[in-house]
């Protein structure tokens, strides 16, 4: 028996490159050893407005991209989380056991309701408890994500706990899965903060379906320091972030990588990153051309994905309120 991988993307926004080395990758390389089940999350993405035509037009482009990256519908589900009503009904039941202080703490809400605490949705504030809901599902053992989604596994397991110390063992404790490199990939302009996919102003993400033109812009204009080594140094964060990218892109080793740029300078370095990155992505696109240019066979996919995964979690669904006394 494999162990069971489940993961998601919020069909919100342009995915970046951040989203490629801190997720995608991920799955794609180790998706032979593992059961595994990636979710397009657009119960999430409505937590904060969406335009109803761009979030459909979204659902479809991110599972291109899914496709694109190297998942294999052989080998891997792949659903829209709104196609699979138990998500949202266990969501319901598990926020009748979180209590309100765990949400309080969790430091994304904190992040994006900032000043606005009073008006953001009780979607955002709940966002966790549906992200719970994901997991233990499909008793979960790894949850491979960028190093900003930790928390929210953590607070899984918490809920996981408390509803097992209730009703008895029902649901599996998972383990989130961090990458070793790309777990954090910064704003090119201010890189002290995360790549987003919310602020995506020119210049600030590297966009996996981006022109070439927009790609290199955006690398050449990426801040830096006035020192000149090109070394991995975490105190320098810009040029740190465009090493990692560099090491991300071509799977080089660190020492590699820094020898190769001894005695460079950051112009010679953001010009062969910019190649790098390009080299990568085009392929890429060439493939999410070619997947998303036959929408029935894309939606024929999501279609038996929502299938297979509705099997699996209509069962446990039926533990759960089993367990509860509904119904
Ligand atoms: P937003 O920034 O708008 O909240 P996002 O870019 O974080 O969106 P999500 O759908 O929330 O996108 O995240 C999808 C996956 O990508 C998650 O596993 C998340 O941890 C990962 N991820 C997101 N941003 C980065 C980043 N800058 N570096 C590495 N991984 C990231
Ligand atoms: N919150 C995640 C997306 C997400 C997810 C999940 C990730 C929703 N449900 C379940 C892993 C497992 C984010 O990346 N912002």
């Amino acid at each position: 028996m494999k162990k069971r991988v489940f993961s998601g993307i919020q069909p919100s926004g342009n995915l970046h490159i951040g989203n490629y080395l801190g997720a995608l990758k991920n799955w794609v390389a180790s998706q032979e050893n593992f059961d595994n089940i990636f979710c397009i999350v657009d119960l999430h993405a409505i937590t904060v407005p969406q335009d109803p035509k761009v979030l459909k037009q979204k659902i479809r482009e991110v599972a291109g991209i899914y496709f694109a990256s190297g998942i294999d519908p052989k080998q891997s589900i792949v659903f829209v989380q709104s196609d699979v009503s138990a998500h949202a009904e266990l969501a319901w039941i598990l926020n009748c056991f979180t209590p309100l202080g765990w949400m309080s703490r969790m430091t994304q809400f904190k992040e994006k309701s900032g000043d606005q605490r009073e008006s953001v949705s009780v979607g955002l504030y709940d966002y966790p408890v549906l992200m719970a809901s994901d997991i233990l599902l499909y008793d979960t053992d790894e949850v491979p994500v960028g190093e900003d989604q930790k928390q929210h596994v953590e607070i899984t397991r918490d809920i996981a706990q408390r509803f097992n110390s209730i009703y008895g063992e029902t649901f599996k404790l998972p383990t989130p899965v961090i990458p070793k490199t790309g777990a954090r990939v910064m704003d090119l302009l201010e890189p002290v903060k995360k790549m987003s996919k919310s602020d995506d102003r020119e210049g600030r993400t590297l966009p996996l379906l981006a022109s070439v033109d927009q790609l290199r812009s955006a690398i050449m204009g990426a801040a830096t320091d006035s020192q000149k080594e090109i070394v991995f140094d975490m105190g320098r964060p810009g040029i740190y972030n465009l090493l990692e990218i560099y090491e991300g892109v071509t799977s080089l080793s660190r020492e590699e990588i820094e020898a190769r740029f001894a005695g460079k300078g950051y112009g010679d370095f953001k010009k062969e990153l910019a190649d790098r990155v390009i080299e990568f992505l085009e392929p890429f696109q060439k493939r999410y051309q070619d997947l998303t240019s036959d929408p029935a066979q894309l939606e024929s996919l999501l279609t038996e994905g929502a299938e297979k995964a509705a099997e699996i979690a209509e069962k446990k669904m039926a533990e759960v309120k089993n367990k509860v006394g509904l119904g």
